[in-house]
């Protein structure tokens, strides 16, 4: 491992230096402000003494022009005779989508008054689905108890094939002939019809938020956290982007994901483009700072870093960083991809962190969708976001419990 350290008068400096010198692998392993501290500890006259290393089995960097950092296109666009970087690529701004996403946003803002009564009544459900699926964990498969007319059945298998729990399967059929038997229908009642009410009855089960409140006047500050890879930078980008460019809101980005030098430049990739400021917090007083910096923004957005289940110690790092900061909204993201057991296995970890809304990406890379429900059934905490898709700002929704419905139990092919 080769070990060497910076100094610069801002930190983006230090990390650009850093790149250069020791490639894109090095990583930061102590920050140090020396002198005076500006407004944010990166202007003024502080200086910033870095130390990074990189595993001496890293390549060498190529050598890059200084100018390029943060600008890089993807590396499929790079041309290596080009002596000019090629210029990054334009945003995606087809505005189309976004109003179409607004209208919807205003209607689920409308539709959501009573939010808080109904997910409080989803929680309790889900709360017994939990008792039961641990009960199950510990006891093993009970005999269904209910005697299933066709049609349920039928739709019970469209459960499992969709990778539902068999148990949330089994009590979603319950609920749905329940429903069916209230509304005065018999055993051999149509399937479509029965698809229906159980679509119904799912979409009663899916806890969703309101999206993050903006307020002129007022800060708002969320954070993503969840493993490396799901998808929180990219989604930061997509809500910055939202909130900046269609609700025209003053927005910053914070990310406590420096350990990589790669992961700070994806992200000051978007900032550049959408022109909003990006904060490098390496300590909780950056952070602290940053914030109060970023008083008169309305929405701040902090970026995170993943990491193994190995890595307590980066868990317990943003715990602290995250527990400065009492009214965050702190949103737990999982990729749609993720086997079930992971999953849970994921959700339990993140729990310090105590994160009040789930997002859910990826949706376009998966045809099962079961998980999230035995998700929602374990975490128990309201779905916001969904994303749908790679492009900025387009592949995001505020998450419906009838879009989610929607995707347990589609309709029938042909239908
Ligand atoms: N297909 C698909 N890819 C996504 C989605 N969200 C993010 N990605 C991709 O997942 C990869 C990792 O995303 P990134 O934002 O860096 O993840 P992070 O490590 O959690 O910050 C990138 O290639 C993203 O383009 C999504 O909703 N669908
Ligand atoms: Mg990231």
């Amino acid at each position: 491992m080769r070990v060497k350290t910076f100094e610069a008068a801002s930190m983006q400096e230090a990390l650009s230096v850093i790149k250069r010198e020791m490639g894109e692998e090095a990583f930061i392993l102590s920050t140090k402000t020396k002198q005076g501290k500006g407004p944010l500890g990166l202007g003024g006259d502080a200086m910033i003494e870095v130390t990074a290393a990189v595993d001496e089995a890293t390549p060498p960097p190529p050598p890059a022009p200084s100018a390029t950092y943060g600008l890089r296109p993807p590396l499929a666009n790079r041309t290596p005779e080009a002596s000019v970087p090629p210029p990054p690529p334009a945003p995606s701004v087809d505005l189309q989508p976004l109003r179409r996403e607004l209208l919807e946003i205003k209607g689920a803002v409308e539709a959501l008054k009573d939010q808080e009564t109904r997910n409080a009544s989803i929680l309790r459900e889900l709360d017994q689905m939990k008792a039961l699926l641990s009960r199950i964990q510990r006891q093993g498969m009970p005999a269904a108890q209910v005697q299933l007319p066709t049609t349920l059945l039928e739709l019970y298998g469209d459960l499992i094939a969709n990778d539902v729990d068999a148990m949330i399967a089994l009590r979603l059929c319950e609920y749905t002939q329940r429903s069916l038997m209230e509304e005065g229908d018999g055993a051999d009642v149509n399937p479509e019809r029965a698809r229906l009410f159980m679509k119904r009855v799912i979409a009663n089960f899916i806890p969703v938020a309101p999206p993050i409140q903006l307020e002129p006047g007022k800060l708002q500050v969320a954070a993503l956290v969840g493993p490396t890879g799901v998808g929180k930078t990219t989604t930061i980008a997509k809500l910055a982007s939202f909130a900046k460019l269609e609700l025209q809101q003053k927005v910053a980005l914070v990310t406590l994901d420096t350990f990589r030098l790669a992961a700070v430049d994806q992200l000051q990739q978007y900032a550049q483009i959408l022109q909003v400021p990006l904060h490098v917090a390496l300590t909780v007083e950056d952070l602290r700072s940053a914030l109060r910096f970023y008083q008169d923004r309305t929405l701040v957005l902090i970026d995170t870093p993943g990491h193994s289940p190995k890595d307590g110690a980066v868990l317990e790092q943003l715990k602290g960083f995250l527990e400065e900061l009492p009214a965050v909204e702190t949103h737990l993201v999982l990729s749609a991809t993720t086997k079930p057991k992971d999953l849970a296995d994921i959700a339990a970890r993140f729990e310090p962190l105590k994160p009040s809304r789930l997002i859910f990406t990826k949706l376009d890379e998966t045809s099962t969708y079961g998980p999230i429900l035995s998700t929602l059934a374990r975490v128990k905490r309201p779905l916001s976001y969904l994303g749908t898709g790679q492009e900025v700002p387009q592949d995001l929704e505020l998450a419906t419990s009838r879009r989610v419905a929607d995707l347990i139990l589609p309709a029938q092919e042909g239908s």
